[in-house]
């Protein structure tokens, strides 16, 4: 693809990382208490250790990144847990149609669970090659390239699964409920 095909409407390329989040930046002293938990329309609730997740099979994922106050971010070099590994632990209720992601601080995005199973998804743990910074989000956060950045958690703690999509954080704030950066589904004010 040429790289203007790579640039949605509306997006300038950047070559920094800038960070940008509501409220403050989760810092851990001790791992032992982080999890992630799996929880809502699933037959299980599920937790996973820090310790647990680090030993699961990472993968690298190439990708563009688009936030919604317009940088681009091209060729990002990610690794990873496949969503897929994850939803190995879970048996997902029939009903379960969306997916609310939470992150420390109680910050929460929404999406629906077509968008969050989709292969290119992941739960990172490191960018180009380094292991995530604080302000990137520290240990795991979630990336969902095919939609605007405030999709990807950072500090992820939960994924909820629901039978109706609701709005999270931003989404209540006025931010589109998908979010294509390709459409420009920035902002759905009424
Ligand atoms: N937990 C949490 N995750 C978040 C946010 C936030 O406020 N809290 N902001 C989102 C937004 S709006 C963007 S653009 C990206 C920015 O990620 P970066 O700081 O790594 O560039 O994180 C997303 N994930
Ligand atoms: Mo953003």
């Amino acid at each position: 693809m040429s790289i203007d095909n790579r640039i949605p409407p509306g997006q300038t390329l950047t070559q920094g990382f800038p960070v940008l989040h509501y409220g403050d930046v989760a810092y851990y002293r001790d791992m032992s208490k982080w999890d992630l938990r799996i929880f809502g329309l699933v037959e299980q609730e599920v937790g996973i250790s820090y310790k647990e997740f680090m030993a699961l099979p990472m993968r690298e994922y190439h990708n563009d990144i688009h936030c919604v106050t317009t940088w681009s971010k091209l060729d990002n070099v990610w690794e990873g847990v496949p969503v897929s590994t994850i939803m190995q632990r879970v048996k997902l209720k029939p009903e379960a149609k969306f997916v609310m992601l939470h992150a420390e601080h109680g910050w929460t995005t929404n999406l629906p669970i077509e968008d969050f199973l989709r292969e290119t998804s992941l739960f990172a743990i490191k960018h180009n090659g380094e292991i995530l910074s604080p302000e990137h989000g520290y240990p795991v956060r979630m990336v969902v390239p095919h939609l605007y950045f405030w999709k990807s958690a950072k500090w992820l703690r939960g994924i909820e699964f629901m039978a109706k999509n609701k709005p999270g954080f931003w989404e209540k704030n006025g931010y589109h409920m998908y979010g294509d950066p390709f459409k420009e589904e920035r902002y759905d004010f009424d």
